[in-house]
C-alpha cells in the first residue's frame, strides 16, 4: 500500500494541464468517490492495526496534494466564455427582418388576376421600341404632338425633322407589346399588357417620367361595345367593390374610335361627393373603345371580318385611390416607412 500511495503521489506531482476536459478527468480519476483515493480508503478497513498509523497519515496526505494540484491547476486554466444562466440555447434566434411587396406590384397583380379568370393572357414586349410599333401601326397621324420630342424619350432619330418607322425610343404606351400580338397571331386575341412606360415629363406629385400601364385588347367575329362595357364593369367591380358603378364619357385616342373615358362611383364617399372626388361623386380611371380599323389593317387583320375593343390605365393612379397615396413620387423613393405599410400574404 505504501509503495502504491508513493507511486500515485510521483504521478500526481508530475501532473499538468491548460485544458478544462483534462482537468475534469484527473478529478475523475483521484478525487471522485468512485476514484482512486477513494478505493485506497476503501482498501484502508483492511489494513492491521499496527500499520494504519503510518498509512492513514500517508493517504491524508495524499489527498491533500491531489486537492492542492486540482485547485492550482484549475486557477491556471485559461478563461473560456462563460454560460450565463439566463441564456436558453433552444429559443428562437432573432427574427429576420422580411421586405415586403411594392404597392405598384400588388396592384398590379390584382388587374392581372381579374383579367385571367375572364380569360385574358399576359403578354410582354421590349421597352426600347421603334416608331412603327408605338405610333404608325396605332394610326398615330405622321405630325402627332406625342410623337415630338418633348414627350417621347429618343434613343436614336433618323430625321431630324420628319419621324420614321425606323426610329428607336421608349415606348410610351404598351399598345406597341399588343401591336405585336396581332402581328403574330390570328383572332381570337384577348390578352393584357402590364409594363413601364417612359414619357419626357416634369417630375411632380402628379406626374413622373416613368410609370406603369396595363393595356387590354380583345379581338373576334361581333366584338361589340356592349362587350366592352360589360367587361369594364366586371373589373371595376371585382377592384373596387360590388356595389360599384360606371360611367363613360365620349372621348379621343387615335388607335380607338368610338373612344371613351371611364369613371367609377368614389367608394370614399358612396358617390355623395368628397374632396377625393372633387365633390363630383365619380374617379377617372382608365381610356378605352373599338380598335380603329385602321389599326386592325395596319397589322393583317381583316377590319370587316373582325372587331375588337382595347382599353388603357395607368397602375400610379389605381394605386393612389385604392391606398389613398396623394404623391406619386412616393412610389420611387424606396422609402421604408412608406413600404412597409404595405404588408401582404403572398
Ligand atoms: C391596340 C389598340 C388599341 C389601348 C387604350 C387607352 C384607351 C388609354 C391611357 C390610360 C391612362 C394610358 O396610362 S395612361 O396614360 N390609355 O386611355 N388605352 S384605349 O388601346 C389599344 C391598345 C392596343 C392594338
Amino acid at each position: 500500500m505504501l509503495n502504491k500511495i508513493s507511486e500515485i503521489l510521483n504521478e500526481i506531482s508530475a501532473y499538468s494541464t491548460q485544458k478544462h476536459d483534462e482537468l475534469e478527468s484527473f478529478r475523475l480519476k483521484y478525487l471522485s468517490k468512485k476514484g482512486i483515493i477513494s478505493e485506497l480508503f476503501e482498501d484502508f478497513r483492511n489494513i492491521p492495526p499496527l500499520e494504519k498509523r503510518e498509512i492513514g497519515q500517508k493517504l491524508n496526505i495524499l489527498k491533500e496534494k491531489a486537492l492542492e494540484k486540482y485547485n492550482s491547476l484549475k486557477s491556471d486554466l485559461p478563461e473560456t466564455a462563460p454560460i450565463s444562466d439566463s441564456s436558453d440555447l433552444s429559443k428562437p434566434s432573432f427574427p429576420f427582418p422580411t421586405g415586403s411587396r411594392h404597392p405598384i406590384s400588388i396592384v398590379r397583380k390584382e388587374i392581372i388576376e381579374i383579367f385571367n379568370r375572364i380569360g385574358f393572357v399576359v403578354s410582354e414586349g421590349p421597352e426600347i421600341e421603334d416608331d412603327n410599333h408605338v405610333f404608325t401601326k396605332l394610326n398615330f397621324a405622321p405630325e402627332h404632338p406625342a410623337r415630338d420630342m418633348q414627350d417621347t424619350f429618343y434613343v436614336s432619330r433618323i430625321s431630324a425633322e420628319d419621324s420614321s418607322p425606323e426610329d428607336i425610343l421608349l415606348r410610351t404606351h404598351t399598345s406597341s407589346v399588343q401591336v405585336r400580338v396581332m402581328e403574330g397571331q390570328k383572332p381570337p386575341i384577348r390578352t393584357i399588357s402590364p409594363g413601364r412606360v417612359f414619357r419626357n415629363e416634369a417630375i411632380s406629385a402628379r406626374a413622373h417620367c416613368i410609370f406603369h400601364q396595363v393595356e387590354g385588347l380583345y379581338i373576334d367575329t361581333n366584338v361589340s361595345f356592349a362587350d366592352l362595357k360589360q367587361t369594364l364593369l366586371y373589373f371595376a367591380r371585382e377592384m373596387f367593390g360590388k356595389d360599384t358603378e360606371i360611367r363613360l364619357r365620349p372621348s379621343y385616342f387615335p388607335f380607338t374610335e368610338p373612344s371613351a373615358e371611364m369613371d367609377v362611383s368614389c367608394r370614399i364617399c358612396g358617390g355623395k361627393g368628397c374632396n377625393v372626388c372633387k365633390y363630383t361623386g365619380w374617379l377617372e380611371i382608365l381610356g378605352c373603345g373599338m380598335v380603329h380599323p385602321n389599326v386592325l389593317e395596319a397589322c393583317n387583320i381583316d377590319s370587316k371580318e373582325y372587331t375588337g375593343f382595347a382599353f388603357g390605365m395607368g397602375i400610379e393612379r389605381l394605386t393612389m385611390l385604392k391606398y389613398r397615396v396623394n404623391d406619386l413620387r412616393l412610389y420611387f423613393e424606396n422609402d421604408l416607412r412608406f413600404l412597409e405599410q404595405f404588408r401582404t400574404s403572398f
